[in-house]
């Protein structure tokens, strides 16, 4: 096993242990041996974070575990986010991003927004628990090519198709690309709803977005 490979497991491990010494520890152990922080983000404290889903799944971990786990991951976050940017001066296009209506996680939501920045996105974070109207008010105000939905239940991820029907309502829909992600997305669910994209990682979500950035498709 590769010594960066050894490093990505470490802060997998730390994560899943809770550990937050550990994931401070194994972040700047990463950074020191030129894994780019994106791959320590993804591939690393991600990771770790499945695992700590499976745990609550099979009983082994519950509630306090996973608001513990989000905690050790924010701090981890703290660390690699200085090393993710870019500094470019031209922005890459705007972005409205938040999580759905009655979802409060925002992990994967703040990785993606994290990536989109250090590729020069102007961000608008509208934060956890968004309605369809927030969304759309955003659109109306801040003009954003793109709008990025996180959805981690299943219970909350149905809120989506609602912006969308919102967004058609105020005829805003044809002015933005659409894109979706979170655990219990897919691409079959982004076309049944009328999206874009679904995305399985903030990796292929920023590329997504680029690819539409390059085509001009506004
Ligand atoms: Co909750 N939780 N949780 N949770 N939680 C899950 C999602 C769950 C799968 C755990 C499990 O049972 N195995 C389960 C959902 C089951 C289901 O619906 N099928 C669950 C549950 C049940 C619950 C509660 C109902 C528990 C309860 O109260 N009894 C409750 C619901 C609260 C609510 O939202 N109303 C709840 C609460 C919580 C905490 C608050 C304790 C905490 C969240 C803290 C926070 O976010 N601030 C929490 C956590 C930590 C998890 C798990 C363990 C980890 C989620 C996470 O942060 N992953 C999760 C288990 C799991 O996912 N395996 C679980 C790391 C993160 C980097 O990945 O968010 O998937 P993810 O984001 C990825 C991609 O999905 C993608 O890119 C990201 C980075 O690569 N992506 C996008 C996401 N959004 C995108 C948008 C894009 C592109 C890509 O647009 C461009």
């Amino acid at each position: 096993m590769t010594y960066k490979k050894k490093v990505l497991e470490k802060l997998r491990d730390a994560i899943v242990n809770l550990d937050s010494d550990g994931v401070e520890e194994a972040c700047k152990e990463a950074l020191k041996n030129g894994v780019p922080a994106y791959r320590a983000l993804i591939d690393g404290m991600a990771k770790g974070m499945e695992i700590v889903g499976q745990k609550y799944e099979a009983g082994e971990y519950f509630l306090a575990e996973l608001i513990v786990a989000g905690e050790t991951m924010k701090e981890g976050m703290a660390i690699l986010e200085p090393h993710l940017k870019t500094g470019g001066v031209k922005s890459a296009g705007r972005v409205v991003i938040g999580s759905a209506r009655g979802d409060l996680h925002d992990i994967g939501k703040n990785v993606v927004i994290t990536l989109l920045k250090a590729a020069n996105y102007d961000v608008i974070d509208l934060g956890v628990d968004v309605t369809a109207g927030e969304f759309a008010e955003a659109v109306r105000d801040k003009r954003p090519q793109i709008v990025a939905m996180s959805a981690l239940l299943t219970t909350t991820m149905i809120q989506m198709e609602n912006v969308i029907k919102e967004l058609k309502k105020a005829s805003l829909r044809k002015y933005v690309k659409i894109i979706i992600g979170g655990a219990p997305t897919t691409a079959e669910y982004a076309k049944k709803i009328g999206a874009d994209a679904a995305a399985k990682d903030a990796v292929e979500g920023v590329h997504i977005c680029n690819d539409w950035m390059k085509a001009k498709h506004f």
